[in-house]
């Protein structure tokens, strides 16, 4: 069995992946969203799935909130409900796509009522951080065009800056604000923040407490994700991350199932670029599970994380230095390759026992009884999706 050095393992206890609220609540494609028994109908429920996700892998700390799908009456009373369940409420995720208004755009609206009333709603996610102990304000645009001529691209790039200006002139000193780039959809010929050029310009515009949100569904295939990362860390801009698999073109999957290896590329250049157990980058997933159990999907999400960047501290770094020193290209190479091939299943599982959890996390909850209990208990009231 392959070992893990202390050292590797205090970094790997250090690590914590924040779950979305919504990979809780009902989801699917634009052709059918399923139901399933005992999906959540509040954010309250929506929490205690999340906790148990942490209670059985110690990996997911906190929980993302989406707003307005998370609006409740008392925030601070969701914050005692989330810290009574062991967990923390964490990144509040504006919304801007969902309202008849913004058809035509919201930060970038050329009519000033509808840019103003989207810059009022990230004022109120801004009010509700305050009570919910969040930190990070995550926006991301539905904005864009989906035929050549149709806007003035410029204009709009220019109105998005003056919207984030003021957004960020109402962070606390404690907050910040990451803004996430998509290359395409909901708009098809531009969207306004496409890639991580214009996330970075835009918030290098702002300040130090705004940040680019690398989402790694949100590329174009082939593209070098991991160049991205090691950018980003070097200019001191890499604010967060939202983790998934990309196997046709957004998010929405499991992190690690299309492609572990590209998984791993990035951990590893994370952890080069002094991204891991940095406080100013943070790990959360953004998925959704259309057809598995949501709880043992976002279980098996973070313990993909987790595997993944163990293997990537495997990477024997002298070695990799003294063979790209020497342009020994198939040794680099190699050294590389003996990490990611490494199964460090055995020895996560003798750790994760010595800490007093349960070896197999999934098959400790599948055994817990949890997920018959909310199919039973949670009968009646509308289940959580997209919308609520
Ligand atoms: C958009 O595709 C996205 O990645 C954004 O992060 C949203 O907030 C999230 O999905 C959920 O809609
Ligand atoms: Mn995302």
């Amino acid at each position: 069995m392959t070992t893990l050095t202390d050292d590797i393992l205090t970094q790997l206890e250090g690590q914590g992946i924040e779950l979305p609220s919504w990979a809780f609540g009902n989801s699917g494609t634009r052709f059918r969203v399923f139901g399933t028994p005992g999906t959540p109908r509040d954010p309250y429920e929506k929490i205690a799935d999340a906790a148990q996700v942490n209670r059985y892998t110690a990996l997911a700390p906190s929980v993302a909130l989406h707003i307005p799908w998370d609006k409740v009456d008392s925030y601070d009373d969701l914050r005692a409900h989330a810290e009574n369940l062991g967990v923390k409420l964490g990144t509040v995720n504006s919304n801007t796509f969902q309202d008849e208004d913004y058809k035509f755009g919201a930060l970038t609206h050329h009519d000033a009522s509808i840019r103003q009333k989207a810059i009022d709603h990230h004022f109120e996610c801004i009010d509700i951080m305050h009570a919910t102990g969040s930190r990070d304000l995550k926006i991301w645009l539905a904005e864009g065009s989906n035929y050549p001529g149709q806007n003035d691209m410029r204009a709009r790039q220019d109105r998005l800056n003056d919207s984030l200006q003021q957004i960020y002139a109402r962070l606390g000193d404690e907050q910040r604000l990451v803004l996430e780039y998509k290359f395409f959809e909901p708009s098809f010929y531009h969207t306004d923040v496409p890639d991580w050029g214009t996330s970075y310009a835009q918030v290098a515009s702002l300040g130090e407490k705004a940040m680019v949100c690398l989402d790694t569904g949100h590329h174009a295939p082939g593209t070098n994700i991991e160049f991205i990362v090691m950018q980003l860390l070097r200019l001191g801009k890499l604010g967060s991350f939202d983790f998934n698999s990309r196997f046709y073109a957004d998010d929405d999957l499991i992190v690690g199932a299309a492609d572990p290896f590209q998984l791993f590329r990035i951990l590893f250049e994370v952890i080069r670029g002094g991204g891991l157990n940095n406080p100013d980058v943070a790990f959360m997933l953004d998925q959704c599970h259309n057809i598995e159990d949501k709880i043992p999907g976002q279980m098996r999400s973070v313990l993909n994380v987790q595997e993944m960047t163990a293997r990537a501290l495997l990477v024997d770094r002298d070695a990799l230095d003294a063979a790209q020193a020497a342009n020994d290209v198939l040794a680099a190479n190699a050294v590389f390759m003996d990490a990611f091939y490494t199964d460090v299943r055995p020895a996560l599982a003798a750790w994760r026992e010595s800490r007093g959890l349960p070896a197999d996390p999934m098959a400790a909850y599948a055994a817990s009884g949890y997920q018959q209990k909310i199919a039973d208990e949670r009968v009646g009231g509308t289940q959580a999706g997209w919308g609520a």
